[in-house]
């Protein structure tokens, strides 16, 4: 640093002191600071995107492909991975019930599910169902808060029939998360958003994007997760659609079910109809072994490794 040169900067600066005083209140004193920052996130008027990023998608199974057989692959209400979009009156198929791939993608402030479908209601010419995520930040495979949307034909974001639950007494998933449980609690019986005297929030959204068949797109504040990784399950239902009946195979027997496998003692589907789900998959962050119900799948050398071969009996 160059030492001359202070002293004609500090007497600038001491010129400057009765400007900077007579300013000082009004400047918030951590304003440099603030401004550096990111945009509040909670803003009313923050929409989200026009263009949605990119994401990762997860594939499902496509059951039109049976759909003539009135019969489905892939069901298994043993882990509430269901693959049934039928009718439990005449296994009628339902497109809008059947979900081909779901995508997740993230901003600043939303996270964004794009739900791609079979196709449309083909009475009402829009995907009609109620269209779900659920999230499991703490990682034991059971749901805290479930975005809960009913379809709609609107191109635009907005909040029409959008709802937010929560579990807040974490009986989701009964005695044992994943797999059936005779005793059933109150699901997700709380209802975060709209609050009490809203009609809407803003704090989930919907569209059906105009020229995009069988497509419906949702979108969460990301505040309202708890954590930037997290499992989450996609639904498609055009049956129960009751958060409170979470998870469904503590709620519905086997028997009171049904079935859209053909081979199925209990087919055809029965009370739990018109629902697709997928299994838990994760986001944020990489597994490292396979759980009941997770998407993720070790790679097939580790699978050997860890299982391994029964060993030959001794001849
Ligand atoms: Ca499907
Ligand atoms: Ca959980
Ligand atoms: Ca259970
Ligand atoms: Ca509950």
């Amino acid at each position: 640093m160059n030492n001359r040169n202070q002293f004609p900067r500090l007497g600038l600066l001491l010129a400057a002191v009765p400007l900077m005083l007579s300013n000082i209140a009004s400047i918030p004193f951590f304003d440099v600071e603030r401004a550096d920052r990111l945009p509040a996130q909670d803003a009313a008027d923050d929409l989200p995107d026009e263009t949605i990023p990119e994401g990762i998608t997860k594939d499902e199974i496509d059951t039109s492909r049976t759909a003539d057989a009135k019969t489905a692959t892939g069901d298994s209400l043993r882990i509430d991975n269901l693959e049934r979009p039928f009718t439990q009156d005449g296994m009628a198929y339902h497109p809008e019930t059947d979900i081909l791939a779901v995508t997740i993608a993230e901003d600043e402030t939303y996270y964004y599910f794009s739900f791609e479908l079979k196709g449309n209601d083909a009475e009402k010419g829009y995907p009609s169902a109620t269209y779900g995520i659920e999230f499991d930040s703490d990682l034991d495979l059971r749901g805290e808060t479930l975005l809960w949307v009913i379809g709609g034909q609107e191109s635009q974001w907005n909040n029409e029939g959008v709802s937010i639950y929560q579990d807040k007494n974490g009986d989701v998933g009964g005695a044992r998360a994943v797999i059936p449980d005779a005793f059933a609690g109150d699901g997700y019986e709380t209802l975060a958003h709209p609050e009490s005297g809203q009609e809407t929030t803003d704090f989930g959204w919907k569209r059906a994007p105009a020229g995009k068949e069988g497509v419906i797109q949702l979108a969460i504040r990301k505040t309202l997760i708890e954590r930037d990784y997290f499992f989450w399950k996609a639904w498609a239902d055009g049956g129960a659609a009751a958060p409170a009946l979470f998870d469904y195979n503590d709620t519905f027997s086997n028997t009171q079910a049904g079935s859209p496998d053909k081979n199925s003692a209990v087919y055809p589907v029965k009370e739990l109809e018109l629902a697709d789900s997928t299994c838990w998959a994760a986001y944020g962050f990489q597994p490292t072994r396979e759980q009941t119900g997770c998407c993720y799948k070790a790679p097939a050398k580790i699978k050997v490794k860890k299982q391994g071969e029964p060993e030959p009996p001794p001849s």
